[in-house]
């Protein structure tokens, strides 16, 4: 099945990239695009098919780039590697990874590089020295802080929290989750104890049982922060049917299409996240330019993003796309119809 999704969806990039780049129908022309790949930790998560729309989008704009998006079935590092030494051999023109481990994919894209293929991470990093640019939704100190003042708000400032994270391995979640016990740390959150970290995997049957452990092990749970959109709609899919809205507060990083239903009834009071269609753009865009030559994809330059406008590539290849929005009651309608 997974198969089969991953087939449709190269063959419908395929034919997307070739209706809009070519018109007439011209396969030879078809075969000379710049092929971007948009790897990610893994699919059927519905952030990642949003960040692919963004993905197809900016390939449409391009004109004559083939946007491909490709994903273990599974988070994990291992499925990762796997696909990319089949790009390799493939001989695709650039890849955009959301890597499942910020270490252990170094070998295999310095060998990607090393045989010309351009590459870049996005949304969960690869570290210094295995990609060219790493381009981060935001700052890494203001999503740790966030998360932890919007369970805060919840929970009236006490109480035991918990974090319901994703795999843990993955760079961008132990990044905020070291933030979070700092910032937890401050005056404001003296009546508030962070009790445990446990990982769903982005699995959504996985990070739901592991919410219900919680709730087992800590009868006075006052609070869940999941910075993950899929273990944040999981856990609040427990709360309510354990029938512990109210008592147990939830927030994170949430999908709005996917979450609607419980910020709508309460379940989840706030959450945050950024748009995931300007992540797959932004990166479609930044590697198109590296590939095209127009940059070299280093500190200082300015790629010109279509809609994005203009993105300065910072120190180290990092880069940083916007602020996190915050969604309640009042405009999850609004976001819901858009990712
Ligand atoms: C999940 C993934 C992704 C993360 C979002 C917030 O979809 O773990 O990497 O950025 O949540």
């Amino acid at each position: 099945m997974k198969n089969k999704i991953v087939l449709t969806m190269l063959l419908l990039a395929m034919v997307s990239g070739f209706v809009f780049a070519n018109g007439g129908g011209d396969k030879a022309a078809d075969a000379e695009k710049t092929k971007i790949v948009l790897l990610v930790k893994s699919l059927g998560n519905g952030f990642f098919e949003a960040v692919a729309d963004g993905g197809v989008e900016a390939a449409e704009e391009l004109g004559n780039v083939e946007s491909i998006y490709m994903g273990p079935s599974s988070a994990t590092a291992e499925g990762q590697i796997e696909i990319i030494e089949t790009l390799i051999a493939q001989k695709v023109d650039g890849i955009a990874i959301s890597a499942n481990d910020p270490d252990a994919l170094i070998p295999v894209t310095k060998k990607a590089m090393k045989a010309g293929i351009r590459v870049i991470s996005f949304d969960s990093n690869i570290s210094s020295g295995g990609r060219e640019v790493a381009l981060a939704p935001s700052d890494t100190n203001l999503i740790g802080q966030q998360q932890v003042k919007l369970i805060a708000e919840l929970c009236d400032y006490k109480g035991e929290i918990a974090i319901l994270s994703a795999t843990a391995q993955a760079t961008n979640q132990n990044a905020w989750i070291a933030v979070m016990k700092e910032a937890i740390k401050a005056p404001e959150y003296k009546d508030m104890k962070l009790v445990d970290v446990v990982y769903g995997d982005d699995a959504a049957d996985k990070s739901y049982r592991e919410a219900v452990g919680l709730f087992e092990k800590y009868p006075n749970l006052a609070g869940i922060i999941s910075p993950t959109t899929v273990g944040v709609l999981a856990a609040s899919k427990a709360i309510e049917d354990e029938g512990l809205k109210g008592k147990v507060q939830i927030t994170g990083l949430g999908l709005p299409s996917e979450m609607q239903h419980y910020i709508e009834n309460g379940t989840c009071g706030q959450m945050a996240l950024w748009n995931p269609v300007d992540l797959g753009y932004s990166s479609t865009y930044i590697l198109a330019r590296m590939i095209a030559g127009d940059i070299e994809g280093k500190a200082g330059d300015k790629v010109d993003a279509g809609r994005m406008g203009s993105i300065t590539i910072g120190p180290d290849g990092e880069t940083i796309m916007g602020e996190p929005f915050v969604f309640n009651k009042d405009n999850i309608a609004k976001y819901a119809s858009i990712f």
